[in-house]
């Protein structure tokens, strides 16, 4: 039985996804024994489906799933069912973040429930625009939720599958699970460390940034209403 799954949910990634998942397998061999990955794509049009299939077939240790749903959110509740261990970590199929974040979050999860890797307490080499946008979300996360946390994004997340699983009905479909995981559980006093990561992300990103920005506000209000 794998100790850790990491979830990498995907999009369009026909470009990255083969040669991101082995070179992380390579990585991941030499620092973490017992280990599964769950990739889970929502409608990708591109070839994703065909590799993520094929590297489900060659490496044991990889699950493929898809749907043609789109929404991270959805994938992850499907990473979640699928994945045998009780630690779950999310990365991005980039890598853009170091995978470092991989163990060391592994052994905080032993004594915390949720690991929050966090661009702005680590390094960060992204755009100005995509810096500016987060700085803004994390503000309004802090004044009307009272949230005290540096990093909402999908990647580099460390969960408890026990602490996931009370709140996964009442997750979004899209990228504010995230957020909704986060804030339920620091409301229900669940254990929660930041863990400075470093991030170097100068790709276009795979989420629409203007729907994405107003999804996640939208979402963020909706959470503050219902305090
Ligand atoms: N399953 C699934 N994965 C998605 C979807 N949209 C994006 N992704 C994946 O989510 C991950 C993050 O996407 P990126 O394009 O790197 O997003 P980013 O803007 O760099 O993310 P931030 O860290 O928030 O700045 C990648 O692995 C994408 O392939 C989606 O609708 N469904
Ligand atoms: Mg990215």
């Amino acid at each position: 039985m794998p100790s850790v799954a990491i979830f990498v949910p995907v999009y369009n990634e026909e470009k990255i996804l083969s040669e991101n998942v082995v070179h992380l397998m390579s990585y991941l061999d030499g620092v973490l024994p017992g280990y599964e990955i769950i990739i889970v794509s929502n409608g990708s049009t591109d070839s994703t489906v065909e590799i993520g299939e094929k590297l489900a077939t060659a490496y044991p240790e990889i699950t493929f799933s898809h749907t043609h749903e789109r929404g991270v959110g959805h994938a992850f509740r499907r990473g979640v069912s699928l994945a045998r261990a009780d630690r779950i970590i999310a990365i991005d199929a980039d890598l853009t973040t170091d995978a470092d974040f991989i163990p060391r979050a592994c052994k905080l999860l032993d004594t915390y429930d949720i690991v929050i890797g966090s661009k702005k307490r680590g390094i960060q080499e992204r755009s100005a625009v995509r810096i500016m946008g987060s700085d803004l979300f994390i503000l309004f996360a802090r004044v009307l939720l009272g949230l005290p946390y540096g990093d909402y994004s999908i990647g580099a997340k460390a969960y408890r599958r026990e602490v996931i699983m009370r709140y996964l009905d009442c997750v979004g479909g899209g990228s504010s699970y995230v957020i909704d995981i986060i804030y339920r559980s620091w409301r229900d006093r669940a254990r929660i460390i930041e863990a400075p990561v470093r991030c170097s992300d100068t790709r276009k990103s795979h989420f629409n940034l203007v729907h994405e920005g107003i999804y996640r506000f939208y979402r963020l209000f909706g959470l503050w209403f219902g305090k």
